[in-house]
């Protein structure tokens, strides 16, 4: 299914060859020579970053790259603020380095790792995903990162792992968002285990060649790209295997209309609106909705992980 190969660190794609690219949008899973993004902080990290931003081509396939400004500037990131715009101005405070995460639970042996040692020591693989969120638009994001089952390997699990929990930082002095009980602060999330370790679902840790902004989660951020936006929880600090269901943040918030598995699905209506269409984020306001796919596009590869199972109950 996923096709790998390695590339030199020249040949991290820039926006303008990424439009040039059809049929991309599934699980494009090149991995990055470990050198060429080997640590969070290294000098070749720092020349990503300081690398010019492209013209967005004028490609008209539907499923062109989002443009970086897009990407950067309407954000869903409540510690922030509530607003799109809020988590580009807001998030610059927020210290990420250092910083280390946690995996924790039900495994034989705890894990604390440095996020810069955790990019050398598992190689980075470029992946575009559609994200869809739940409020009905949607981005393409070529994001760079490492499975989340790649990490977890490297913990011994016991039998008692069936879930795992994802917790963000708190940090009420430098997320101002935090100061506004709207939410239960830490933001936290959580999959089944075989959706953890199925290989689509990744820790981010850049976006187009370039470490990951601050808005978008950095330093490190979880991407599911069959389940709505939510599920992606950002700036993670603490990663932990349980034995049953976690309560998310959202779930906490308003269980009705928040499930656990928020698996993307155009047949079952959020009980405010339909979740049938979406619009890409960048489209002119008077291009039609585009049609929102069973599990987002990835019917093939996730569809067997819910057999059996009642979608509408299980939204
Ligand atoms: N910690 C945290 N993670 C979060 C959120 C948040 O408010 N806090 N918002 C979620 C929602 S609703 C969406 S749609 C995505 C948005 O990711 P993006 O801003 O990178 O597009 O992040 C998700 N992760
Ligand atoms: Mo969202």
């Amino acid at each position: 299914m996923t096709k790998i190969k390695n590339i030199p660190s020249s040949k991290i794609t820039p926006e303008h060859i990424y439009n040039d690219r059809r049929n991309f949008i599934k699980n494009f899973g090149l991995i990055l020579s470990t050198t060429a993004l080997s640590t969070f902080t290294s000098k070749t990290f720092a020349a990503l970053n300081a690398l010019p931003s492209y013209t967005q081509s004028k490609d008209t396939d539907k499923d062109r790259l989002s443009s970086f400004k897009d990407i950067t500037t309407y954000n869903n990131y409540y510690e922030f603020g509530t607003s799109k715009s809020d988590p580009h101005e807001y998030a610059t405070k927020l210290k990420v380095d250092p910083w280390s995460i946690t995996i924790e639970g039900a495994v034989n042996k705890s894990l604390t790792t440095d996020i810069d040692e955790l990019v050398r020591q598992i190689p980075l693989e470029e992946r575009i995903y559609r994200l869809r969120c739940v409020e009905g638009w949607s981005m393409v994001i070529p994001w760079v990162g490492i499975p989340l089952n790649s990490l977890l390997k490297k913990v011994s699990l016991t039998g008692n792992a069936k879930f795992v929990e994802f917790v963000s930082l708190k940090r009420p002095s430098e997320m101002i968002g935090q100061k506004d009980d709207m939410l239960d602060w830490p933001y936290t999330e959580g999959l089944r285990l075989d959706e953890a370790m199925h290989p689509l679902t990744i820790l981010a840790v850049g976006l187009y060649g370039k470490v990951l902004p601050k808005q978008n989660g950095a330093p490190i951020r979880l991407v599911v790209p069959w389940k709505y936006g939510f599920k992606s929880i950002k700036a993670i600090t603490k990663i932990r295997l349980v034995e049953k269901m976690p309560i998310s943040t959202w779930m906490k918030a308003n269980p009705k209309e928040y499930g656990f598995y928020a698996n993307v699905n155009p047949e079952v209506d959020h009980p405010r609106w339909s979740q049938l269409t979406e619009r890409r984020i960048g489209e002119s306001v008077l291009s039609p909705r585009l049609k929102t796919q069973m599990f987002n596009g990835y019917q093939k590869e996730v569809a067997h992980l819910y057999q059996g199972m009642d979608l509408n109950k299980n939204f």
